[in-house]
């Protein structure tokens, strides 16, 4: 079984191991791995406004297919003119993006010709000083954006990496790190422990609204314990960052995974907590209910998805010190 690690408890070479499958993944074209791995032809699902997929890298692919769910919206409630995406503002935010962090996982691990565990990056720990986590370091995942924003350090810099727009056009990795009025400082581990304590994993209309006062949308970062905070924790965290990890084409920065990965030890920490937890059924937004089959996939559900344990396990670092 896969231990998934704290990033601070990586070792040199599982950090350039970490990079070189990434980059590995950014020159690989879809239309060659799927010949290889036809049981991936779902890379090119998300990505069918593009007649052409030959342009398109396998990373390429994951960024736009992020995107697609992130961009198509629902009005939920029907009729309130609030919107949810097929995977975010809703409960099938957790097990959405832990089936895709699974896939990435398995690709890093085809790439790499070997077993690979996500680490995870724990920005609650990093919270009182975040400049100086190891994730920055020029061997792991390169620094801050300068003045305009482009990152200039580490294996993602200007020239050595290429991100992606909604529209395929291609660019250089932006971040600013605390720019954003929303998000100057990170969620903090006492913010990390409160979320853990919270009884029930999601509550009706099962949407973004400040009525859903459970588990998933405090997590998730659409409601706050203190009203003056417009964003918190996973929310707050992308906003921190800002440059490409605030749109729905967050994914082109690499960080996401590691930062999506600790959202999902939390939920396995909370889901331990509190075993006999209840997922909605019916009433939540489209795509988003227990058993339906989650986009752009066609094949998983939230309910496959809570089941699938045994495949990987997290370190057991206690999340909030
Ligand atoms: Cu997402």
């Amino acid at each position: 079984m896969l231990t998934r690690k704290n990033v601070r408890s990586l070792v040199t070479h599982e950090m350039s191991n970490y990079s070189r499958g990434v980059h590995a993944l950014g020159k690989i074209y879809v239309k060659d791995f799927i010949k290889k791995y036809s049981e991936y032809s779902w890379l090119k699902n998300g990505t069918q406004k593009f007649s052409d997929l030959s342009n398109f890298t396998v990373y390429h692919a994951l960024v736009l297919q992020h995107c697609e769910v992130f961009d198509k919206k629902y009005e939920w409630p029907p009729s309130s003119g609030n919107g949810t995406s097929l995977a975010h503002e809703g409960p099938a935010f957790l097990p959405w993006h832990r089936a895709y962090l699974m896939f990435f996982e398995k690709l890093l691990g085809i790439v790499l010709k070997q077993n690979f565990a996500l680490p995870y990056w724990n920005w609650g720990q990093d919270e009182p000083d975040p400049l100086s986590s190891v994730i920055w370091q020029n061997n792991f995942l390169g620094g801050n954006g300068d003045n305009s924003g482009i990152v200039r350090t580490g294996p993602f810099r200007k020239g050595n990496w290429t991100t992606i727009t909604k529209e395929g056009i291609k660019g250089d990795l932006n971040r600013s790190f605390g720019e954003s009025p929303f998000a100057r400082e990170l969620p903090t581990l006492a913010e990390i422990g409160w979320v853990l304590d919270l009884p029930y994993f999601d509550e009706p209309p099962y949407c973004n609204l400040p009525d859903c006062k459970q588990f998933r949308n405090y997590l998730e970062g659409w409601v706050s314990p203190s009203p003056s905070d417009y964003t918190f924790m996973h929310n707050r965290v992308h906003m921190w960052v800002g440059g490409n990890m605030e749109s729905g084409t967050s994914p082109n920065d690499p960080v996401f995974w590691l930062h999506h990965c600790f959202v999902d030890k939390l939920w396995d920490i909370w889901m331990q907590l509190k075993p006999n937890f209840i997922y909605p059924n019916s009433g939540a937004p489209p795509f988003q209910n227990l058993n339906e089959k989650m986009y752009p996939w066609n094949n998983i559900t939230p309910a496959d998805v809570i089941k699938w344990n045994g495949i990987y396990q997290y370190d057991n670092n206690n999340p909030d010190d």
